[in-house]
């Protein structure tokens, strides 16, 4: 089972060579059945080199059957066959270029518990072949410059799998003896295997269809689970989005008469953009006000768009090779959050990315694994579907933006697209086409691409009053991480805003660009010192070492017109008194921040963004900020800091609470939501509001009108009742429990929460969920549901000085690693950070790791990252 190999070694990007044969078409015909699938592979393949290198295909938990060469059969003396590999000497090889290589393969599509390659998720087959799934499938020349023509027949039982679904369009279809029947599919383009999708089930389908720009009918067809039609709403609607903004924003449009999506229950990641063919999650298809939250819907928009956006930035223009992965992720990333803040509020949408970047992506780049957005050594390429790749990899993007403007970007992705469509290419070709286009000279900023580490910039100001100038000075320090050369000065652009005594606010608003270790600005013409506000829209992903009063912050919380800006200010703040409580419990918090609270819950901002205000920073973004984090005396100040405020702004705190929730505005209902929520978060903190708790409890889930039903105010108050361990608490689980049973991605939220609650009596209550009848490690949402909720929610638990909350997710990754190591190894991540914690944490953590270390079929997922952890 599993990737489980002892023969592999690590992969380095320098070693790089294009492949010694290429293929041009693929017919593939396979025949389903659940646990022996038969794949019959006609490959034309296409001689590059001078003849003397051997055919070298990969395959993995394959039983090969036969391997035809034109018309002869190879016997075994003439290929040899290891774990990984199928190699036909030059002797066993025509001599012309063209050949015909036909390969038929035996799958095991039930036991395929790693959920690469084809496997079961219910009822349906279905596939995940990125980054080299296709190789579980049949031999192939498994890399992404290797791109062909794919034809795919695929047969199966008419009753069982009415439905058959392959790349492309629709050229045939038939019955079969034996209750059986079939559909070929053809995609006319070109594309790596890693694109190839296959699903067959019975579904229901939600149709609908688009007009192109340039006139051309496409029709969009959704493929959820018999009885969830009415969920895929949201979904369509949303590509349908999708598709006008590509348009619009890049003159893109799609290319196939036709666009499927697939929902499937069981799944390794988000999504997958097959080529003509998504694969979703269905978490992030399904939805509907009862069963959803409000970031659910934001999040299936999201996923949905970066899926569609992918034709183009990933399928049309693909990559070289998988070390390339950020020139796709990292791209379609960036446009998915364009989108996401077009469709929505570009504030809160850019904080919430930000959040995103400081709390886990810091985290990484800080870690054992920590690797630049273009990687240059990989043991198993599942492990660098990261952080870094996609989100710092979307802020180099971003960054790229921000220093040629929208529309030399613009250009240059024109550029990119006339010169490398249907091709497979680097982040080199992208950088360059973006320089040809807007001559910017780009060379210091490719550093981005190999440097890793989160460059930590120091800002220092000076006032003369003689002069009436202001001078900024900034340095900027890259972190030497494990295996990198010694770091160099990056090009960062660092938007400002200098905000005058006077108060009217963009005096200056300049984009600054470091390109040095050490640099400085002068502005002049100023009567007094201005109140600086950095880093506007987080306009590069560093940390800043700022030291900025506390009354300035108050100013730019104010003052400010850059939003983020405004934001960042109060969290730094939050963060000053989270991190003063760390270090001395008692400590007293200057009435100010009080003041600036109720100056915040009474100004007329937009609710949304006046609720991401009242968030204090998490648990882990605090934690990235720290060293030696004591993990105990953390989780205390937040709940210290979250009761001081509750006390002190609970008058201002109620009213906005029963104002947001006597709000009717419809098209408001998100923001005030998220307000309210808020506010109740805060004042769940006093025993005097906990009976409204269980008031929106009981209204938002157990309401006579169910109209009124709203799963996001549900949760919210679940996860107070959860936090404080209410006396409601159990009765509500078992209440919410019974009411979703049948709902598996709302049980999905119920394992969560039981595992975030904040009891002493946890470790039963875990032992009790791991054997609940609805508990499964199989279905990776379920296991990340559980275990990954303990382990990110519940740091007071997961981190208790008994060492049971690591030896509780070390036991279920011990048992993942031979039943899913991708999910093993994605549930790892909090104990290999196990150096950013205090001395008694580190020693209980890393014992668990030494522990997973000795497994005896360590997977290569689990085996790269241990050893990264472990090595000193
Ligand atoms: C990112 C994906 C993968 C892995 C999806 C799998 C994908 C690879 C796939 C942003 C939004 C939705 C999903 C993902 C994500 C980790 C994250 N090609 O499309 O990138
Ligand atoms: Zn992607």
């Amino acid at each position: 089972m599993s990737s489980t190999l002892s023969d592999t070694a690590p992969r380095f990007l320098a070693d790089y060579r294009p492949a010694d044969f290429t293929i041009k078409t693929v017919n593939l015909s396979i025949s389903l059945d659940d646990i022996c699938s038969q794949v019959v592979s006609v490959l034309t393949l296409v001689r590059q080199g001078d003849g003397s290198s051997a055919l070298q295909l990969n395959g993995e938990q394959l039983t090969l059957v036969s391997l035809v060469i034109d018309n002869q059969a190879l016997s075994k003396a003439q290929y040899e066959l290891s774990d990984t590999l199928l190699t036909i000497p030059p002797s066993s090889l025509p001599n012309r270029a063209n050949f015909v290589v036909t390969i038929t393969t035996e799958i095991n599509p039930q036991e395929n518990t790693a959920l690469e390659g084809l496997f079961k998720s219910g009822e349906a087959f279905c596939t995940q072949c990125e980054a080299e799934g296709f190789r579980r499938i049949s031999y192939y020349l498994d890399r992404p410059d290797v791109m062909a023509t794919f034809t795919t027949k695929v047969i199966a039982d008419k009753t069982l799998y009415p439905y058959l679904l392959s790349n492309g369009n629709k050229v045939a279809s038939g019955e079969l003896a034996d209750n059986k029947h079939f559909v070929t599919w053809h995609d006319p383009f070109p594309k790596p295997c890693y694109l190839f999708a296959l699903v067959a089930g019975d579904f229901d389908i939600l149709t609908d269809n688009f007009t192109t720009s340039s006139g051309r009918d496409v029709a969009l067809e959704i493929f959820v689970d018999k009885g969830n039609l009415a969920k895929a709403k949201h979904a369509m609607v949303s590509l349908q989005k999708s598709m006008t903004w590509d348009e619009e924003t890049f003159g893109l449009e799609y290319d196939l008469d036709i666009y499927m999506i697939v929902a499937v229950d069981f799944f390794n990641m988000g999504a997958m953009e097959n080529k003509g063919l998504n694969v979703f999650n269905s978490k992030y298809v399904l939805a509907d006000s009862q069963c959803a939250t409000d970031s659910d819907y934001f999040n299936i928009e999201a996923v949905i768009a970066h899926e569609y956006f992918h034709n183009w930035t990933g399928n049309r223009v693909t990559c070289r090779d998988w070390f390339q992965l950020s020139l796709k992720e990292g791209l379609t990333v960036f446009r998915d959050q364009q989108f996401s803040a077009q469709m929505h509020s570009s504030a809160v949408t850019r904080i919430q990315n930000v959040r995103v970047l400081r709390s886990q992506q810091f985290a990484e780049d800080a870690g054992p694994m920590a690797h630049p957005i273009r990687p240059e050594k990989v043991l198993e390429m599942n492990n660098f579907y990261t952080l870094t790749v996609y989100e710092k990899g979307a802020e180099v993007i971003r960054m790229l933006h921000t220093l040629i403007g929208v529309d030399k970007f613009r250009q240059g992705m024109d550029l990119y697209f006339a010169r490398f469509d249907g091709m497979a290419v680097t982040c080199d070709d992208f950088i360059n086409a973006m320089s040809d286009a807007s001559g910017k000279d780009l060379n210091q900023f490719k550093l981005w691409y190999s440097q890793s580490g989160t460059p930590v910039i120091k800002a220092q100001e000076y006032f003369d009053a003689k002069t009436q100038s202001y001078t900024l000075t900034l340095s900027q320090h890259s972190p030497v991480t494990t295996n990198q050369p010694a770091p160099q000065a990056l090009h960062i652009p660092i938007k400002i805003e200098l905000i005058s005594e006077a108060g009217e606010s963009s005096a200056y608003s300049e984009l600054l660009e470091l390109t040095q270790a050490e640099q400085s600005w002068t502005f002049t013409g100023l009567t007094a010192k201005p109140t600086i506000a950095m880093l506007c829209d987080f306009s590069a992903p560093v940390k800043l070492i700022f030291d900025q009063d506390d009354a300035s912050l108050l100013t730019v919380m104010k003052k400010a017109e850059n939003s983020f800006c405004r934001w960042d200010a109060g969290q730094k703040l939050l963060m000053g008194y989270i991190q003063q409580l760390t270090f001395n419990a008692d400590y007293d918090i200057p009435n100010d921040l009080v003041m600036a609270i109720n100056t915040m819950l009474s100004r007329d901002d937009d609710r949304a963004f006046i609720a991401e205000q009242l968030i204090l920073p998490s648990f882990d973004e605090a934690a990235s900020l720290m060293v030696d984090v004591n993990p105990i005396a953390l989780t205390r100040a937040i709940t210290r800091l979250m009761q001081t405020i509750a006390k002190g702004a609970e008058q201002q705190l109620f009213s906005c609470y029963q104002a947001c929730n006597q709000a009717s505005e419809a098209n408001h209902c998100v923001a005030n939501r998220a307000l309210k929520n808020v506010c109740l978060t805060y004042l769940s903190h006093l025993p005097e509001y906990h009976y409204l708790v269980t008031e929106q409890y009981q209204q938002a889930s157990n309401n006579a009108d169910v109209s009124q039903e709203n799963m996001t105010d549900s949760l919210a108050a679940l996860s107070c009742s959860a936090k404080h361990n209410l006396a409601g608490l159990s009765e509500q689980l078992q209440h919410f429990e019974h009411k979703w049973q049948q709902t598996s991605l709302v049980m999905d939220k119920w394992f969560a929460l039981s595992a975030s609650v904040s009891s002493d009596d946890i470790f039963t209550q875990l032992k009790r969920l791991l054997l609940h009848p609805q508990f499964s490690l199989k279905n990776p949402n379920r296991a990340r549901s559980l275990i990954g909720a303990f382990a990110m929610n519940n740091p007071k638990y997961f981190h208790c000085p008994t060492g049971q909350g690591y030896q509780f997710l070390a036991g279920q990754i011990a048992k993942l690693n031979s039943i899913n190591p991708q999910v093993a190894s994605r549930l790892i991540t909090p104990l290999i950070q196990y150096k950013s914690f205090a001395p008694t944490q580190q020693k209980l953590m890393k014992a668990e790791l030494i522990k997973l270390r000795a497994i005896a079929q360590l997977s290569n997922d689990l085996k790269e990252k241990l050893d990264a952890a472990l090595r000193d």
